[in-house]
């Protein structure tokens, strides 16, 4: 089959690549804008084929797509941070919305058909009540971010595009995901990086922190990019589906983790600068309905992901 992923070179996209390389029998494609950090793929950039492409610009998709008329399309590429989204929302809601659009109707005008799976994310639920807990695909969808309404709107279009076209897509909305290759603004990666300067002697033994009270769900990224190919081949076109542990942590639970993984005595400090202007307190989802249609259970423990992110920033620091 001829995969491709768009924003191979974030962190899912290049765990994606790697799924898809060793699964074999596979032709691994990604697009990539020219200024994007390789870092995450360098390891496997002879086994892919990689091409520029700005999302936003609307004829190199068409050049990228009708090169390689692709089986299978992971759209991942986005601004994907929540906290930039309230700095740049014009930037967040043109890459994510229009970035899409121009995946939609290329793939309209070239009359290709392939199965498409769309990213989307629990932030597009955003206020949950404490009753609505875990949240169901049926939630209402209360975003507090650009970031989630932007997702909002991929998400919907992407149903849309298959209502009125028949676009064979599929959606998924992933809880948090963490793992190697995280990047440092996301909190697992943020703690792991101070705790690994902090083992090296790089930082004062102080770590800053932000709110520390919220609850999330969080999966291992090479069960999360396992679910996104499950998605494709067993999930039905037209249908959202939540990928999550269905358990939620606080984020002062899973500190404690990684310190508790980590040699070192050290200080906890609240930085009130890395507060959201609007905080989810609680997200925690029910994986009830993909687990039904796809059989899909996370096999990686949480402590393993925490180690293994420890040990990222270890090679790194
Ligand atoms: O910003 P860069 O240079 O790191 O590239 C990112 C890429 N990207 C784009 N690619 C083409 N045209 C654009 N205008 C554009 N803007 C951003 O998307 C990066 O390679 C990728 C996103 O990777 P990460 O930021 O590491 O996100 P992650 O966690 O891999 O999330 C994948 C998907 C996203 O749709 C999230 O919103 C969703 O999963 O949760």
């Amino acid at each position: 089959m001829k995969i491709l992923i768009t924003g191979i070179s974030g962190f899912v996209g290049s765990h994606l690549a790697e799924y898809f390389l060793a699964a074999g029998k596979n032709e691994v494609f990604g697009a990539i804008k020219w200024r994007s950090n390789r870092e995450n793929i360098i390891h496997i950039q002879d086994k892919i084929k990689l091409y520029e492409c700005d999302i936003k610009d609307a004829f190199a998709m068409k050049t990228v797509l009708s090169a390689i008329r692709p089986d299978r399309i992971f759209h991942l590429a986005a601004q994907s941070y929540v906290p930039f989204s309230w700095r740049v929302p014009q930037e967040t809601l043109s890459t994510n919305i229009i970035g899409e659009v121009n995946l939609f109707e290329t793939i309209r005008e070239l009359k290709i058909d392939p199965l498409i799976h769309i990213a989307g994310s629990s932030e597009e639920y955003g206020l949950v009540l404490p009753d609505e807990l875990p949240i169901k695909e049926s939630n209402p969808l209360r975003p507090l971010s650009p970031y989630g309404v932007s997702k909002v709107a991929q998400d919907f279009l992407a149903y849309q595009y298959f209502k009125s076209y028949g676009l064979k897509t599929v959606r998924t909305r992933a809880f948090n995901h963490t793992g190697p290759r995280r990047a440092e603004v996301f909190v697992t990666s943020n703690f792991a990086k101070q705790i690994v300067e902090i083992e090296k002697g790089k930082r004062k033994p102080v770590m800053y922190v932000g709110n520390l009270n919220a609850v999330r769900d969080f999966s291992d990224v090479r069960d999360v990019v396992r679910a996104y190919a499950l998605a494709l081949e067993k999930g039905t076109h037209g249908e959202v589906y939540n990928i999550a542990s269905g358990k939620g942590i606080k984020i002062k639970e899973l500190l404690d983790k990684l310190v508790a993984l980590s040699n070192v005595d050290l200080k906890i400090e609240q930085d009130k600068g890395r507060f959201r202007p609007s905080d989810v307190e609680l997200l925690i989802g029910s994986p009830d309905k993909f687990q039904k249609a796809t059989g899909w259970k996370p096999e990686i423990l949480f402590e393993q992901t925490l180690k293994d992110l420890l040990d990222y920033w270890r090679e790194r620091v």
